[in-house]
């Protein structure tokens, strides 16, 4: 089955066609700790926002889809895979030179786990409390690693939106792009008007 709302390993050839790379964040990687501040607090008030509006939800409607598309839990549970591994690469790539992290199977890790059998609040809880800790890790990442050149990287295969092998890139703009991802799933379920 193909999720055309899916992104990361191999799925997204497409973007990489015409992706939106961010020069001034991804190449340059000239950054104030302002623009960091700031950037943390949308994505907390992103986070809380959204978990009360989820929760607005009922379970029956979350596990409602379309075929061929996730239900809301699924995409939820889609968001909860991705913070799990992203802590894991947030965490990781403080420690190396390169940007070189491991992919994950994606709609493997969504059909196993059986999102739609979970408990709808629970899947919501986790999801808020994971990005909750997600966005302390990153407020704490030290200037100089989130800015530090990676000449060598995976960010054609693991990134949202895509960078190719040729640019450099950093651990900043990838943190970008999760969070950038992060919404775009969100307003399938919440619709454009996100907070
Ligand atoms: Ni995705």
């Amino acid at each position: 089955m193909e999720f055309s709302d899916s992104c990361g390993l191999g799925y997204h050839s497409d973007i990489v066609a015409h992706f939106n790379f961010d020069p001034q964040i991804g190449f340059r990687m000239v950054i104030s700790g302002k623009l960091m501040d700031q950037f943390l607090k949308d994505f907390r008030h992103t986070v809380e926002q959204s978990s009360t509006r989820l929760l607005q939800i009922s379970a029956d409607q979350a596990a409602a889809s379309e075929p061929g598309h996730w239900s809301s839990k699924e995409i939820v549970g889609h968001l909860i895979d991705s913070a799990a591994n992203n802590h894991q690469r947030f965490v990781r790539a403080q420690f190396t030179d390169d940007l070189v992290l491991p992919g994950y199977e994606q709609d493997l890790w969504v059909t196993s786990q059986k999102y739609n059998e979970a408990s709808w609040p629970e899947l919501v809880h986790l999801w808020s409390a994971y990005n909750l800790h997600l966005s302390h890790v990153i407020s704490v990442m030290p200037e100089e690693v989130l800015t530090r050149v990676r000449t060598e990287h995976n960010l054609d295969k693991i990134a949202w939106k895509a960078v190719p092998t040729t640019s450099p890139t950093t651990l900043e703009y990838f943190v970008r792009d999760y969070a950038g991802h992060m919404r775009h799933h969100l307003t399938q379920i919440l619709g454009e008007n996100l907070e």
